[in-house]
């Protein structure tokens, strides 16, 4: 039986469902045991990409690869043949894991994973070092980029989560979120996992499953992005359902503050707020004992710094009003996008932080708030990162387009929704719309188009898109 320093020990006298998915669920020990079935099946692969489809045997793959030290790449199960051939070409990986491979992956060897299965492979602990997790991001422009992420990082970033709340295996988590980004697979998945306490996944992410979560799993813990608690929010019979609960957690957007108010009234507390990236897991949080302030995503988790900085590096006043640029450093960040060096570069100043893209201001407690993105071509849409530039390539790929331009433009369920302008002849938007379901992941479609006769450019021909949104 595998012991990494990922999982740590087995505790065999713990007999709880350790991993539920809708009805499935899976002990402890036969999560790890089916796991190292994948691990033995794995092994030596340079890279797998993963069908992440929200099942116990996306998990199972996942801890297989971890276990045999093969970085993961999860695919998410809705994405569309550009999207998808280019993450498998990109990522080098060699194995398929999940069922019937598609097309794109073709070339790759499919393996079978079989939750029932079971091995006793004792796998050594991967080097902290080493890539754990590709996950693709989007930019600004062009293809979603692969952030490597090695194990030492998805240890300090879960470590420092599970002690900014607490959270330890005399909780149960349950949440809905995908298992191909960070909130759902990494904190979600692996946190609970390394942490050990259960994890109750309601396949989605609507009100109804949290409240049963609660009530029928007796979950004390939970994650959401800001749509799913307005959802929430919008169901007062299942806020209410979480009045038991310890913590409700909010990330991956800015949570609206009526919805921060609406959920303290029905369930009896407001969630905490924590902010992270792809490539930085969760750098700030509100501890579990902490002040919950709309708005305001707290202080550095144990082993992050993090500083708000002016355009010459001087750091803005704690005044909570100066608006800077936030960067942040520590054992959780990423290793750099793979095989894009200079990407990798920009990404980080001369010494060394990371620049989030994110504006914030810093008060004198050590509180942030995060006021917006520095870029508008970066969108976050029902949590959901979405850049405009792979969306625009997208529209400008179907025949009858002439030219595209994509904003997000404020919503009240999605936080911002999708927005193209474009310029084209004989296609009607709802066409539109289903050419970039059909080709990225659906997530990423345009929730509108609307055809104009030309986009507003400036003197250079750039695409004007503050004018735009307004
Ligand atoms: C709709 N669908 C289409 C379609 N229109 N399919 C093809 N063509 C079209 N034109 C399908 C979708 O595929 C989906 O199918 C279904 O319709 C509904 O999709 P939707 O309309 O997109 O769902 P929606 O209600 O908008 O989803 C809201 C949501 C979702 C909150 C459930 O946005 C979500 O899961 N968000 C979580 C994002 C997340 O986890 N982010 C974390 C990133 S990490 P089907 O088959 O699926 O029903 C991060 C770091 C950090 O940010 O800080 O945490
Ligand atoms: P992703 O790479 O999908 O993880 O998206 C990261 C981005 O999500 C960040 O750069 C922020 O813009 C946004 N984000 C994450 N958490 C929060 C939060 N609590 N409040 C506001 N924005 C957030």
């Amino acid at each position: 039986m595998s012991d990494t320093s990922l999982f740590g020990p087995i505790d065999r006298s713990d007999d709880r469902v350790a991993v539920s998915v809708g009805t499935v669920g899976l002990r402890r020990t036969e999560v790890f045991e089916a796991a190292s079935a994948v691990a033995d099946r794995v092994h030596g692969a340079p890279v797998a990409a993963i069908d992440a489809q929200a099942s116990v045997r996306t998990v199972v793959a996942v801890v297989g690869c971890l276990l045999a030290g093969v970085p993961v790449v999860p695919v998410p199960p809705d994405s569309g043949p550009t999207e998808r051939a280019h993450l498998l070409r990109d990522c080098g990986a060699t194995l398929w894991l999940g069922d019937t491979p598609p097309d794109e992956a073709a070339d790759l060897e499919a393996v079978r994973v079989d939750p029932a299965k079971r091995s006793a492979t004792r796998w050594p602990a991967p080097a902290p070092d080493s890539t754990a997790m590709i996950m693709y991001t989007s930019g600004t422009t062009g293809s979603p980029k692969g952030a490597l992420i090695s194990h030492g990082a998805l240890a300090a970033g879960l470590d420092g989560l599970a002690r900014a709340w607490d959270w330890t295996a005399q909780d149960v988590l349950a949440h809905g979120l995908p298992l191909f980004h960070v909130h759902g697979l990494t904190l979600g998945v692996l946190g609970a996992l390394r942490v050990g306490s259960p994890v109750v996944h309601t396949e989605r992410p609507r009100p109804s499953g949290y409240a049963r979560a609660a009530t029928e799993h007796g979950a004390t813990v939970f994650f959401g992005v800001p749509t799913v608690w307005s959802r929430i929010a919008a169901d007062p019979d299942s806020a209410r359902a979480l009045s038991s609960a310890r913590l409700l957690v909010s990330g991956s957007a800015a949570l609206p503050p009526s919805v921060f108010r609406d959920i303290a009234e029905l369930a009896g507390q407001p969630p905490v707020e924590r902010y992270g990236m792809t490539e930085t897991m969760i750098t700030l949080a509100v501890r579990a004992d902490g002040e919950r302030r709309p708005g305001w995503v707290g202080v550095p988790i144990d082993g992050v710094r993090a500083r708000v900085v002016h355009d010459s590096g001087a750091a803005v006043p704690a005044d909570a009003e100066t608006i800077g640029d936030l960067q942040v450093r520590g054992a959780c960040l990423y290793d750099g996008y793979l095989g894009r060096p200079e990407a990798t570069a920009e990404s980080r100043t001369e010494d060394g932080w990371f620049r989030t893209g994110d504006a914030a201001v810093l008060d004198e407690s050590g509180y942030h708030r995060i006021v917006g993105r520095r870029s508008c071509d970066l969108i976050k849409c029902g949590g959901f990162r979405v850049g405009a530039g792979e969306v625009e390539a997208a529209l400008l790929d179907h025949p009858a387009v002439a030219e595209a331009a994509v904003v997000g433009l404020p919503d009240p369920d999605l936080g911002q929704r999708i927005v193209a302008f474009v310029v084209a002849e004989g296609v009607r938007e709802q066409q539109l719309v289903d050419h970039v379901a059909g080709q990225l992941s659906a997530h990423k479609r345009p929730r509108e188009v609307r055809l104009v006769d030309s986009l507003p450019r400036n003197a250079m021909g750039k695409v004007q898109k503050a004018r735009l949104v307004d």
